[in-house]
């Protein structure tokens, strides 16, 4: 894997939190986009090299409506940048890491994506991406 890409946290609310991270990381939110398939708003911070996304849920069914619910606020995911998301994807199914997608999904920030499920990465929810050229 070539970088950790971004850091993925919960937040119940972005009006709150957006502000929050601009005046921790001392930069502004350059983006936010709605990923409608997975019911989240999310807002993108760059921290040199990665980036922090939080991520707000947009409906009941959304995995970070769940995740509050269950966990309260915090940190999601950590997602990894990979040169080939096939390869990767295939590498990680032989090695017994349990994929939650057959194929890459599209996800925020043009990116293709997959996530692994925390059960078998150490209570951790691990996403793969690759840019979309
Ligand atoms: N990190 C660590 N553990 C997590 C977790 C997370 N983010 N989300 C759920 N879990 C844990 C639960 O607490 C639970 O643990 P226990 O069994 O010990 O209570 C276990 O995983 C539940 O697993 P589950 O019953 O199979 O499934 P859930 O309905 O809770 O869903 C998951 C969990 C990871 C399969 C689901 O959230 C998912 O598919 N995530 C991938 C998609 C996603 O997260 N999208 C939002 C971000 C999109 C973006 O970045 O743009």
């Amino acid at each position: 894997m070539l970088k950790v890409e971004h850091i993925g946290i919960a937040v119940k609310s972005l009006s709150a939190s957006v502000p929050l991270f601009e005046k921790l990381l001392n930069t502004n939110c350059y983006k936010q986009e709605l990923v409608e398939s997975e019911q989240v708003q999310t807002a993108f911070f760059k921290s040199g090299d990665t980036k922090v996304e939080l991520l707000e849920a947009t409906g009941p069914d959304s995995a970070i409506a769940k995740f509050l619910e269950k966990k309260s606020e915090g940190m999601h995911h950590i997602a990894f940048e990979v040169a080939d998301i096939y390869a990767e994807m295939e590498r990680l199914k032989q090695e017994g890491f349990l994929l939650l997608q057959e194929s890459p999904k599209k996800g925020a920030d043009n990116k293709l994506i997959c996530f692994l499920h925390p059960k078998s990465t150490n209570g951790v929810l691990i996403e793969i991406c690759q840019e979309i050229k």
